[in-house]
């Protein structure tokens, strides 16, 4: 079996480059193929086959991953893309909120069952933060959680991609008050994380079975694990993306975050510090700690 294709965004010595990963091997994408940004991949009327002979023709690298994450020089893989989300799309987020809204719970219900699926704005590029990077807790909320969700990625031809992690950091208090205040409690700065690569689909399905986990700790005490898959999703991949190109353009390409399956217990909010890791074994692990203020 041939190993994934994983592209991702780095800090060379002087510019940001792209690179990707086949196994072991680390490519420099501009050398390999000519395109040296994630907008100009994904405007190529075919993005995956250029990836795939970049990944053909190797001049290797002699960096890692992994010493490029320790280093800080792994950057969220997104230059101009907009991120959507997707909300309500497993069992748990339903009944999650439904428990936390102060009389719109029904709406909730609602939109799981519905033909229509919840999509909403969730961050432009500058609110996005990569591996390493700090998410935020809105200084006016007092319950706040990150939501661990797998990212589509969609060319501007609305063909999907690729994949990847993403943290839809969220403030239970402020969306609880009022469904309404969804924005608010939504899109902010450092809002949104997403990483660490972006796995390339090469081959074309409606949906795929990931496993996701997140885990948080505060100093050297674990405070939350959890997991789930896309698997108990409600809705496919694919109907959401159908949905998100419907009557819009996205001439850079965008990121749609799928929703979460895993929210921690009402007790639970996050601390200014705490690590926050969100995994899936063929994408990789997404760390970031919480800030505030
Ligand atoms: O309905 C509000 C947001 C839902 C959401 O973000 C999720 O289910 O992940
Ligand atoms: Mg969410």
């Amino acid at each position: 079996m041939t190993e994934p294709l994983r592209l991702f965004r780095y800090q060379a010595r002087n510019e940001i480059r792209l690179g990707l990963a086949r196994g072991g091997q680390i490519l420099d994408v501009a050398e390999a193929s000519g395109f040296n940004s994630l907008s100009a991949w994904l405007s190529l009327p075919d993005p995956v086959e250029a990836c795939r002979r970049a990944g053909d023709n190797p001049p290797a690298l002699p960096l890692s991953l992994a010493e490029l994450e320790v280093s800080g020089r792994l950057l969220p893989p997104l230059d101009r893309q907009e991120v959507w989300a997707a909300g309500v799309t497993y069992l748990r987020s339903k009944v999650a909120r439904m428990e936390e809204s102060a009389g719109g719970g029904t709406f909730y219900d609602r939109v799981y069952d519905a033909e229509r699926p919840e999509l909403f704005f969730k961050a432009t590029p500058s609110r996005v933060v990569g591996p390493g990077g700090s998410v935020r807790i809105r200084t006016d909320s007092r319950w706040n959680v990150p939501e661990p969700e797998l990212a589509l990625l969609i060319a501007p031809s609305g063909r999907r991609v690729g994949y990847t992690l993403g943290n839809d950091m969220s403030s239970r208090d402020i969306e609880g008050a009022n469904p309404l205040y969804l924005p608010q409690a939504k899109v902010y700065r450092e809002s949104c994380a997403l990483g660490p690569v972006i796995l390339i689909e090469e081959e074309p399905r409606e949906h795929r079975d990931f496993s996701i986990r997140m885990s948080i700790s505060r100093g050297d005490r674990s405070v939350f694990a959890g997991e789930t898959s896309t698997a108990r999703m409600k809705r496919r991949f694919a109907e959401l993306a159908d949905y998100l190109m419907r009557d819009n353009l996205f001439p850079e390409g965008a990121f749609l975050l799928t929703g979460t399956g895993i929210i921690p217990p009402d007790d639970f909010t996050l601390e200014p510090g705490d690590r926050i890791e969100i995994e899936a074994p063929e994408i990789g692990t997404l760390m970031n700690h919480a800030v505030c203020g």
